[in-house]
């Protein structure tokens, strides 16, 4: 096991119908999603359930914890084991022919910088073995493999804090020497990605050419009103609406000034399906900026005494976290994604608070 620990034991498949097919029998088409439990998961599921279902594509998701049960049933199989676990990643290989891969396993900035190494063997080990799984399965059903990666704003290193507020909003290539473990995991899982798409055994004679089709987004930070996020850095934006919805009084951990890119876990879930439904010829890059809003903390901070007026919201920055967020851009340029693929966010940050945020958090802890 190379994941943090979980209680569960590990490559145990959830499912009545989980089996090897027979020998000369056509294996199940499936789109696997690792880490399917975590908060892109919770979304992802139910936005692949809806375009799978009545396919005859299974979708099977894979956690180092069990799913919760309204999860489970988005799915045909769910695997509890994690992404170093190659033994596991040999069954899934014998069992589906995978398609499509949705890469999510990570451990986060935050968490990251407690144990870097496991971070990298996570981030980096975990990703290697999935994109070799998705090259074999190529080679397996003489296919290119769809392989989707969410990378991060953290790849992203500004030297200082005068840079950051002077610089347009930045391109894809620009800046890209991250501060964290989990950003330079990140940013290497792209350049595999791109050579297992393009130059995968470079010099084997028995080489499939572009054995995979490789898509990746870096996100900003991501507010979701289903979940609250652990391990992250852009955490406080959704802790302190979450924290307000529920009561509680809430202590932010960087300055009210703090500027980073974010958007809602609605418009991210729609744009890992958007691209990954592009049309291939259509992109001219493999890794994409997106952005929907830029608030500073106290912007937030606004928000939430506006629409939760009981809400207490306090600033005590933690210098650390806070060097975090000062590495990274305060804006990205995504016109690429725009160009490209036609992404488009549906929220600003009013109209988040408004029409997403909170009705969903008011009624989830209203129901708690
Ligand atoms: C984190 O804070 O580590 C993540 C991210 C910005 O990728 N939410």
């Amino acid at each position: 096991m190379c994941a943090a620990a979980s209680s569960a034991p590990s490559s145990v498949p959830t499912s009545n119908t989980a089996h090897s097919s027979p020998p000369g029998t056509r294996r199940t088409a499936a789109v696997l999603v690792t880490g399917a439990g975590g908060e892109m998961g919770h979304g992802l599921l139910k936005a692949l359930s809806d375009r799978y279902d009545g396919t005859g594509t299974a979708v099977v998701a894979m956690d180092i914890r069990e799913l919760e049960p309204a999860q489970r049933a988005l799915c045909r199989d769910a695997f509890v084991g994690d992404v170093c676990d190659t033994a596991l990643l040999e069954r899934l290989l014998a069992m589906y022919e995978i398609m499509e891969i949705y890469h999510l396993a990570a451990l986060l900035s935050t968490r990251g910088e407690y144990s870097p190494e496991t971070a990298h063997t996570v981030n980096v080990t975990g990703t290697l073995n999935l994109l070799r799984l998705a090259a074999e399965q190529a080679r397996s059903h003489g296919a290119r493999v769809k392989f989707v990666f969410p990378s991060s704003i953290a790849v992203y290193g500004l030297p200082d804090l005068a840079t950051k507020n002077s610089v347009p909003p930045l391109r894809e290539d620009q800046f890209c020497e991250p501060i964290t473990m989990y950003g330079c995991n990140k940013l290497y899982g792209e350049h595999l990605g791109r050579y297992y798409a393009r130059h995968y055994r470079l010099l084997a004679k028995d080489r499939m050419d572009r054995p995979i089709d490789f898509r990746c987004i870096r996100f900003p930070g991501i507010i979701s009103a289903d979940t609250v996020p652990s391990g992250g850095t852009s955490d406080y934006a959704p802790e302190m609406v979450h924290a307000a919805a529920a009561g509680r009084p809430y202590s932010c951990f960087v300055r009210p000034d703090a500027r980073i890119p974010f958007m809602t876990m609605p418009d991210a879930i729609d744009a890992i399906v958007r691209l990954a439904a592009a049309d291939g010829t259509r992109l001219t890059r493999c890794v994409y900026n997106i952005t929907s809003f830029s608030p500073s903390a106290s912007e937030i901070a606004e928000l939430v005494r506006e629409f939760f007026p009981a809400s207490e919201v306090s600033f005590q920055p933690d210098a650390a976290r806070q060097g975090i967020v000062d590495s990274w851009p305060a804006e990205v340029d995504d016109s690429a994604a725009r160009r490209d693929w036609g992404y488009r966010p549906e929220h600003t940050l009013r109209s988040a608070f408004e029409s997403y945020l909170v009705p969903r958090v008011m009624a989830h802890y209203r129901g708690a």
